[in-house]
């Protein structure tokens, strides 16, 4: 709960991190993610949907969006001077900066994931993973916090430093105040997020498709990564998946900027996030740009998805 006198609903992002005794460098790196989103906001609300004429790492066209997402978030964090180094999904290398007294961090991020669905006016988001020193290339479990900033109907926060999943959503004056503590994803069932071709999922994920479908799952899936996991936490249950597929055996994803925040996130919320055969965040990255297959939300769902994949492999 806020302080005596303040319902919850007026605690702010900030009083809220100190509440929960977060160092004071971490707490100045999260808001001023948390400022950068603002600017990002206005940029998907009245910027250019066209393309960037460049292309990113993955050798995928980077569109005008990306690149000014990007740069926000760029100059805030060097601007902090708490964050020792950066990754993003929209740069080829880590970018280090000087880093003044006191504890720094090092941040991975896809600044605006999804980007393509903006001109088809579908949410979209921002994906942050924060760890410690000034090292990125680590593997998920040595994050120190992880947040995400979706731009849906409402801009909602939603951050853990590993104690807990708490949701802020952005009132009329741009202030994020909490909405919910402590987020649980503990039921069974409900949707399932299939990404990727179907035509393309081995023999062990589709049989794990169809026992989805035949255990009356609903089909939930939007081409958006932050708001179909969203979607997954705050049901409190469900399963997202962009599997190994035929011909290309680490699926779509990529573990720095996408698999390793969410999954600290679900984790943190009492899910589970696999690669089919070991947690996603206890995959040693082998470079900025390493992909995974993923499944990730309720841990029955995703120990169900493992028991297929063994069996397939068999
Ligand atoms: P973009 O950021 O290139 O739009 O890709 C979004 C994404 O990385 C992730 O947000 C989705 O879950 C996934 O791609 C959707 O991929 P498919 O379009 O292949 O289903």
């Amino acid at each position: 709960m806020g302080e005596p006198g303040t319902t919850k609903f007026q605690t702010d992002l900030r009083r809220h991190l100190r509440q929960r005794g977060v160092e004071r460098n971490l707490i100045r790196i999260i808001c001023e993610i948390s400022e950068a989103s603002k600017y990002i906001i206005n940029s998907i609300r009245t910027g250019d949907l066209g393309v960037a004429g460049t292309s990113n790492l993955y050798g995928e066209e980077q569109l005008a969006l990306d690149v000014l997402s990007d740069r926000i978030l760029q100059k805030r964090l060097k601007n902090s001077g708490v964050c020792a180094s950066m990754v993003s999904e929209e740069n080829n290398d880590i970018i280090r900066f000087e880093c003044g007294g006191g504890d720094c961090y090092s941040v991975a991020y896809d600044p605006l994931d999804g980007s393509s669905l903006v001109d088809v006016n579908l949410a979209v988001g921002t994906i942050i993973s924060i760890y410690k020193g000034d090292n990125v290339l680590l593997r998920g479990r040595e994050q120190v916090a992880a947040m995400y900033i979706l731009y849906g109907p409402r801009t909602t926060l939603v951050y853990s430093t590993g104690d807990g999943v708490h949701e802020f959503g952005m009132n009329q004056l741009m202030e994020y105040t909490l909405v919910q503590e402590n987020v649980t994803i503990d039921g069974v069932g409900g949707i399932y997020s299939p990404g990727g071709q179907r035509n393309l999922y081995t023999s062990g994920t589709e049989k794990y498709v169809l026992s989805l479908e035949e255990s009356g799952h609903k089909l939930r899936y939007s081409g958006g990564f932050v708001p179909d996991i969203n979607q997954i936490l705050m049901k409190g249950r469900g399963i997202f998946m962009y599997p190994h597929l035929k011909g290309r055996p680490q699926g779509k994803l990529r573990l720095l900027y996408e698999l390793n925040p969410m999954a600290f996130l679900v984790e943190q919320a009492g899910g589970a996030a696999s690669n089919g055969l070991m947690p996603i965040l206890d995959i040693e990255p082998d470079g900025i740009e390493m992909c995974a297959p993923v499944f990730i939300g309720c841990c029955e769902d995703v120990a169900t998805a493992e028991k297929f994949i063994a069996e397939e492999s068999v």
